[in-house]
């Protein structure tokens, strides 16, 4: 059998906006816009400085319908630098960019082929002894198993699906495709190339199960380094298989306590050090933006409430000063809390010590489940995507131990201001 590299990359998102947050001053402004671009031209050249025998899109190539042409020729300019190095390209389309979404389209260039909608289908590269199974979204919306429909395994060739799928509602994302872990094991091929879930997943190996995640985090829950698969195959195994970053603009989040601090200013060199120590072994050539979250038992809870402003523009500055579009922090979050010894009273020590047991409570965890998740269930999903809030948040991913843990201290300061009624 053949021995040959192929690219597995998915959710490109192509012109899809960073969202949510306020962009560092001037010279980012750029970067940020055309992040999911230059993303993709690190990706393309990489696939020519290596060089692979082909490429792989599983899904969301696009993110909705183009606003105009310019993505689409900057698609095709794309494909046509792969085509010059004789690199072909095999795509399914996903929920984004579904059949029914998109309404302006462009020629594309002869070595890209798409998998059609109605029907999953085989494309065989017989120089390669290579078996592409896939099949594109006609619709956003598609609840059917697409997966136990694909062709049988063809013997004697390497075997690969291409499949945009949610698996089971993987990572909070809608479960598009749905299908089992087992079922895609069992099928007989040797990999399946997923798209849909963001975050980087290698689900099984031998066969390999695995989601690529997309080229570029776009907002503060798209963490850490994104881009591609690069797989080698050789007498028809798997020899060689990494991971490789392309992402332009990456996400951070990072928690700093603040305990120690004895004033506002030891806490501001604190923030400093802990932008730096996060940015100690990141590359230089792209732009990090950090959430930070404060917190721990501090006397000056009250001081940070009051001067948050302050705060986020001291850490700004503390980023701006590492370089040219080295740093941006899109936000500090203050989850502090009063010194314990502030409540007093035996009610609320009482209180304290029973809410303290809480997150380990099976029988209050299960009924929040029953109510507060069957409540976030019936949210609409594009409400869901955008939510901060770390209560919600902590609902909507159904962990509820930290849904009473991040309850509690509201709980206490009510608490508090009770203790003090007559
Ligand atoms: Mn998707």
């Amino acid at each position: 059998m053949k021995s040959f590299t192929f690219i597995h990359a998915a959710d490109i998102h192509l012109d899809s906006p960073l969202k949510g947050f306020v962009p560092p001053p001037s010279a980012g402004r750029d970067s940020l816009r055309n992040s999911t671009r230059e993303a993709f031209e690190r990706l393309v050249d990489f696939m020519i400085r290596e060089p692979v025998d082909l490429l792989l899109i599983a899904g969301d190539l696009y993110d909705g319908d183009w606003r105009d042409y310019r993505t689409g020729l900057f698609f095709v300019k794309q494909m046509g630098r792969l085509r010059e190095a004789g690199v072909p390209v095999y795509l399914v389309y996903g929920n984004h960019d579904a059949q029914s979404q998109i309404t302006k389209s462009l020629e594309l260039p002869d070595n890209v082929h798409s998998f059609a909608t109605g029907k999953s289908h085989t494309l065989e590269i017989e120089t390669l002894d290579l078996a592409l199974h896939g099949q594109g979204y006609a619709t956003r919306h598609l609840t059917d198993n697409l997966a136990q429909h694909y062709p049988p395994p063809r013997p004697g060739a390497f075997n690969l699906g291409l499949l945009h799928t949610g698996l089971g509602g993987l990572g909070g994302h809608e479960n598009y495709a749905p299908c089992t872990l087992e079922e895609l094991k069992n099928k007989g091929y040797d990999y399946w190339a997923l798209g849909h879930v963001h975050q980087p997943a290698v689900l099984h190996e031998n066969p390999h199960i695995v989601f690529s995640g997309n080229l570029q985090g776009r907002h503060v829950r798209e963490t850490g380094p994104r881009g591609a698969y690069r797989v080698r195959v050789d007498e028809g195994l798997i020899a060689d298989f990494s991971f490789f970053d392309c992402d332009v603009v990456r996400w951070h989040a990072i928690r700093v306590p603040v305990t120690e601090c004895g004033d506002f200013e030891e806490l501001t060199d604190r923030l400093r050090q802990a932008i730096e120590e996060a940015l100690k072994e990141e590359p230089t050539d792209r732009l990090a933006i950090l959430r930070i979250v404060l917190e721990g038992r501090t006397e000056q809870h009250e001081q940070l409430l009051a001067a948050q402003d302050r705060l986020q523009a001291e850490a700004r500055a503390a980023a701006l000063q590492l370089g040219n579009e080295v740093a941006w922090i899109e936000k500090v979050v203050l989850a502090t809390q009063p010194p314990a010894d502030r409540l007093t009273g035996e009610l609320v020590d009482d209180i304290q010590r029973i809410l303290s047991f809480a997150p380990e409570d099976s029988g209050l965890l299960e009924r929040l489940d029953q109510d507060v998740g069957k409540l976030m269930r019936q949210l609409p999903s594009d409400l869901t995507g955008n939510i901060e809030d770390p209560i919600c948040r902590a609902a909507l991913d159904r962990d509820y131990p930290e849904l009473v843990r991040q309850a509690i201290p509201h709980l206490t300061a009510q608490l508090t201001d009770f203790k003090e009624l007559p």
